[in-house]
């Protein structure tokens, strides 16, 4: 029925450019309006469709789930262009502004879009739905079949282990599975590309720029001008982590004014560093930051720690979770299935069905990412009575930022008042360790967050070609983040692919966006509560003042340009680093100081 009435309106639509038929005016033409008003609705129908599909995938990855899930995805790829061509029948007519927007965003709509192609579609729809499912069930197997151990068991030797030897073994393990996704990998930008540019866009990076409410060229500078801003903090954060590394496994291997090896930083893929706290803790003994430790102790399983992050939340006035969410999410690695462990949320429905799906193990890790994962699935009920197209977050960056707004009240005092953790005494050690513990994530990342998509980018205008896919990743990654290859590397390797979002193909710049606005969103926030003191000590967990200025916000979702959410919340119409660095101030100071006979950068 849906894809009949696409059809006949199509066919109406040529015809009416060919000049063969007589405009039969709005009475029969479809008003912009009404186009919206349809394409919102079965937009969302087909949606719906694609998410069962998908989810059902990533929570039990075989053969037929995979087919299914690409055939549906199929579907929606298909019906996207058709109402993208459809909409170009309003392209010259007046519109109220938000029809306008709801068009501008309706062309935006998916993350790859597919070529006209029936074949081409197709293959762009298996191929992502493969790369998917081979992340999902990558497996490094040393010794044959029993010897085989995956993301999970991998990504814990890398937190856990202190031996050279383990942690290269495990990473050059999980980094060599990616191999086999590179030549989909290049197939895959082939197609993407050519969809992007039928819809008029350069590329597919250029029109993944294109979602910021500025020219795509803007947004490369605005991106730019933010890494400037924090770039400093990441140097003094570099220098003195090499330094401890050095002690930890000697100047020969952590070699001073070098790159430092990739697989020392307690993640697979260096991205954040808290892992490796216990090695860099500036205060030894001052504080018990084992946030992990008491989990474990305490007997927190999956559920409860859900528990806790939804009880954050209906601390701020938000709702409590739909009774579905506990029935439908996947909570914990099912042992009898190959699943997609990288946590996620799902608006299933763009109503009320919502869910994650995670692995959660009970560590600290892991609990802050169940509160991130909340996050989403907050933003999701509270824009759900928005048309479709206005569904989402102002920008990708704001989805993220959610979670990690509300981490960043999860402070230790915070902690103590739900039971996990003892009195907290205060005093300037604990507040250098605390700020350093913090710091190993938000600051370490915000290269990594930048640089993914910089290598994405030219990949998709073809600045990076499929023969140079490996070192422009490794030049990207020792110039933006100071680390290197642990071993020599090759285009045999395919070394991005062994990062989720690379297969998943899922933009990353929204993460790097994250990093900074969540500090905006946290200080405005504070400010809401009426906090008085350093940024670094407020936390409003319990605050309906500040809950109810976040709620405002998150409901507009993509209705309006992001600059008019951002000032609704902040008071301010840009991203910039001002609250980060006011957050992490007394740290800075800190590490100056340490690092002021030092031979920083590499
Ligand atoms: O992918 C995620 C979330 C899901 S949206 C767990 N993050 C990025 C990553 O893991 O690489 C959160 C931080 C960055
Ligand atoms: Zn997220």
């Amino acid at each position: 029925m849906v894809r009949s009435s696409v059809r006949a309106a199509v066919w109406l639509t040529a015809a009416l450019a060919a000049g063969c038929a007589k405009d039969p005016g709005p009475a029969v033409r479809e008003s912009a309006d009404a186009f919206v008003e349809r394409i919102n609705r079965e937009m969302a129908e087909y949606g719906r469709e694609s998410a069962a599909a998908a989810f059902t995938h990533a929570t039990y990855i075989n053969p037929d789930t995979e087919f299914l899930s690409a055939r549906a995805h199929e579907r929606y790829l298909e019906y996207f262009t058709q109402a993208v061509e459809q909409a170009r029948a309003y392209e010259n007519a007046t519109l109220s502004p938000t029809t306008a927007r709801a068009l501008h965003l309706l062309k935006l709509g998916v993350v790859a879009p597919a070529p006209k192609d029936p074949q081409k579609r197709a293959r762009l729809a298996a191929l992502t739905s493969k790369m998917k499912g081979m992340y999902g069930s990558a497996k490094y197997c040393p010794e044959g079949p029993d010897s085989c151990k995956g993301q999970t068991e991998l990504t814990r030797i890398m937190a856990e282990s202190r031996d050279y030897d383990a942690l290269l073994e495990a990473w050059t393990g999980w980094h060599s599975t990616a191999r086999a996704i590179r030549e989909d990998y290049a197939e895959f930008v082939e197609l993407a590309n050519e969809g992007a540019r039928e819809l008029g866009f350069r590329d597919l990076g250029a029109m993944w720029r294109s979602k910021y409410d500025m020219s795509p060229d803007e947004f490369t500078n605005e991106v730019a001008h933010l890494w400037d801003q924090v770039k400093p903090l990441y140097e003094a954060l570099h220098c003195h982590v090499r330094d401890k590394l050095q002690h930890v496994h000697g100047e020969e291997r952590v070699p001073s004014g070098k790159p430092i090896p990739a697989h020392l930083l307690g993640n697979m893929w260096a991205q954040q560093w808290a892992e490796i706290y216990p090695l860099v803790e500036p205060y030894p003994g001052v504080s018990d930051l084992d946030i992990t430790a008491a989990l474990r102790k305490q007997g927190y399983d999956a559920i409860r720690i859900t528990h806790a992050a939804e009880h954050f939340y209906v601390s701020l006035g938000f709702p409590k979770l739909p009774q579905t969410f506990w029935e439908r999410s996947m909570l914990t690695k099912p042992a009898d299935r190959e699943v997609q462990c990288h946590a996620s949320a799902w608006h299933m429905d763009s109503r009320e069905d919502v869910r994650i799906k995670q692995c959660i193990e009970p560590t600290h890790d892991e609990l802050m990412t169940v509160y991130h994962e909340l996050g989403h699935v907050y933003y999701y009920l509270m824009y759900k009575d928005q048309p479709y197209l206005f569904q989402g977050g102002a920008h990708d960056g704001f989805h993220e930022a959610v979670g990690d707004t509300v981490n960043l009240s999860m402070t230790p005092a915070y902690l103590h008042q739900i039971g996990l953790i003892g009195p907290v005494k205060r005093s300037y050690e604990a507040t250098i360790n605390e700020q350093m513990k913090l710091a190993l994530d938000k600051i370490a990342f915000l290269p990594f967050g930048r640089l993914i998509d910089e290598w994405r980018w030219k990949v998709f205008s073809g600045e990076i070609a499929p023969e140079n896919y490996n070192s422009a990743w490794w030049q990207l990654r020792e110039q933006y983040q100071g680390v290197a290859a642990p071993v020599p590397r090759s285009e045999e390797d395919f070394d991005p692919g062994a990062k989720y979002h690379i297969p998943a193909n899922t933009p990353y710049t929204r993460y790097f966006l994250s990093f900074i606005l969540q500090f905006q969103f946290h200080r405005a926030l504070c400010e809401a509560a009426g906090h008085d003191g350093p940024l670094h000590e407020c936390s409003v967990y319990g605050n309906e003042q500040a809950g109810q200025r976040f709620r405002q916000m998150l409901a507009a979702g993509k209705s309006q340009p992001w600059q008019d959410t951002l000032e609704m919340l902040t008071g301010t119409r840009t991203m910039d680093a001002s609250a980060i660095i006011e957050y992490f101030a007394p740290l800075m100071s800190w590490l100056e100081e340490q690092n002021k006979d030092r031979q920083c950068g590499w």
